[in-house]
């Protein structure tokens, strides 16, 4: 028989979303376009032609998605605010109207018992900063931090958990040089330039934060991939831990303290012929600025094998693993294992490696197509023995000592997932695009009974 898991006490369960993805309401009440309607409006860029122009239509429901997530018995909402809903220039004139609907969301979710976590940048930069250069450029970071404070001032009060920045990895490679995200460049020295920039843009947000909300918590979300070499060739090798720094590494060891690793460092140099003079010396401090606990998202693993060297072993070292519907590239896609074991391997990395005061998984899920049967309910089995052991990877971590506060399972309802549209479904809650119809699919009733035991039955 297997032993019941049980979680701390005061273990933080909850879901996550982004404005983007569910908020709609495009170009109401004063919202600035941000980089993702200009991209989502030019055609061949999502393979379904779709937009977030209406999405979950959130900026309209969320009392009932309030009362949704309230009916799950969910402890904690992470969601994202939109910059250009905020400041719809970038910097400059506050849209009231803005800030007033995250306030409204905010008394909501704490009417209703739900403790708010806030990122304020998951993608959705102001149009007008992107045409003035975008994350390249060094003002944008300034931008942020003029964005940060009107957003903390005004909702610091009440919110007490902020994250900076979601996924600089995605907001800097897929939008800079892969050409995957908005605003579509590919320009690999841009996208490093980009990097920095978000780094030290949540370097110098962080005292701002903490200036306006005192008692605050402040981090950073990074996504990990675990990375493994498809065979043991030293050129599987070679190339796995270099892809291992410019995803992983790049990002961590700054915010750590060590800057930025010396093989990835060299790796770039040859972009920067003039050298990499976007780079100043206090630069590295700044984004070193202490933060309360480190925002891992966590999908799946990375088999990494160099195609293109000569003592490339034909072995593999790892057998295929079951995939979800999700898949990296948009028109080739390579789809996503399943690899609880990789959840495992690099909380412990992190914390032993890293030292983070606390780890919160800002995002874990999976896209299961699953639809309603013929009496509406989704039997989404596949989902919740995905999250199951998950919570079981993360749980044996916990047992080494790894300070993992919280779970925000990745997405409360399904939502629009960026260039594949609304193809993909992460929620664990079903949304009918055409009636706006939530309802919670199987694994959301499961994860709801999860939270309410605070822990759960591993599998056999
Ligand atoms: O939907 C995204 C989210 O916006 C960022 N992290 C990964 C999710 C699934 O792809």
């Amino acid at each position: 028989m297997s032993t019941f898991l049980s979680f701390p006490e005061d273990f933080v369960w909850g879901v996550a979303t982004s404005s983007y993805q569910i908020e709609g309401a495009w170009n109401e009440d004063g919202k600035g376009e941000s980089i993702w309607d200009r991209y989502s409006h030019t055609p061949g860029k999502v393979i379904d032609g779709s937009t977030g122009d209406v999405a979950c239509d959130h900026y309209h429901r969320w009392p009932e998605d309030i009362a949704l997530m309230k009916s799950l018995g969910l402890e904690a909402y992470r969601f994202s605010l939109s910059w250009p809903r905020i400041l719809p220039e970038g910097r400059g004139r506050i849209n009231q109207a803005g800030l007033d609907f995250y306030s409204r969301l905010v008394d909501g979710l704490l009417a209703a018992g739900i403790t708010p976590f806030i990122t304020l940048y998951h993608w959705d930069l102001p149009q007008a900063l992107q045409d003035e250069g975008g994350w390249p450029e060094r003002r944008t970071a300034e931008a942020f931090v003029e964005y940060a404070d009107a957003a903390s001032r005004h909702l610091g009060d009440r919110v007490k958990n902020w994250i900076t920045h979601n996924e600089p990895w995605c907001a800097s490679v897929l939008s800079y040089a892969l050409g995957e995200h908005a605003p579509g460049m590919r320009d690999m020295a841009a996208a490093v330039r980009a990097s920095h920039h978000l780094l030290l843009s949540h370097g110098w947000a962080v005292p701002v934060i903490r200036a306006n909300s005192p008692d605050s918590e402040v981090g950073i979300t990074l996504n990990f991939e675990a990375t493994e070499p498809a065979s043991s060739s030293p050129a599987d090798t070679r190339r796995t831990r270099l892809e291992d720094g410019t995803y992983n590494r790049w990002f961590v060891s700054a915010l750590f303290g060590r800057h930025y690793p010396a093989d990835i460092v060299a790796h770039y140099e040859p972009l920067f012929p003039n050298g990499m003079d976007f780079i100043q010396p206090a630069d590295f401090e700044a984004i070193a600025a202490p933060t309360d606990f480190l925002g891992v998202n966590y999908y799946t693993r990375r088999i990494v094998r160099d195609e293109t060297a000569e003592d490339n072993a034909p072995q593999t070292l790892f057998p295929d693993l079951p995939k979800c519907d999700m898949h990296s590239g948009v028109w080739e896609p390579v789809y996503w294992e399943i690899y609880p074991q990789g959840l495992y391997n690099l909380l412990n990395r992190l914390y032993f490696e890293y030292g983070p005061k606390k780890i919160y998984i800002t995002e874990n899920g999976t896209s299961f197509l699953t639809g309603p049967d013929e009496n509406g309910r989704i039997r989404d089995t596949n989902r919740l023995n995905y999250l199951r052991d998950h919570f079981a990877a993360a749980h044996r971590a916990m047992q080494n000592g790894v300070p993992l506060a919280g779970y925000f399972v990745w997405s409360l309802m399904d939502n629009f997932e960026w260039a594949k549209g609304y193809q993909q479904r992460f929620g664990i809650v079903w949304v009918d695009y055409d009636t706006q119809q939530r309802t919670p699919k199987e694994s959301a009733l499961w994860y709801s009974q999860v939270i309410a035991d605070n822990g759960l039955v591993p599998a056999m």
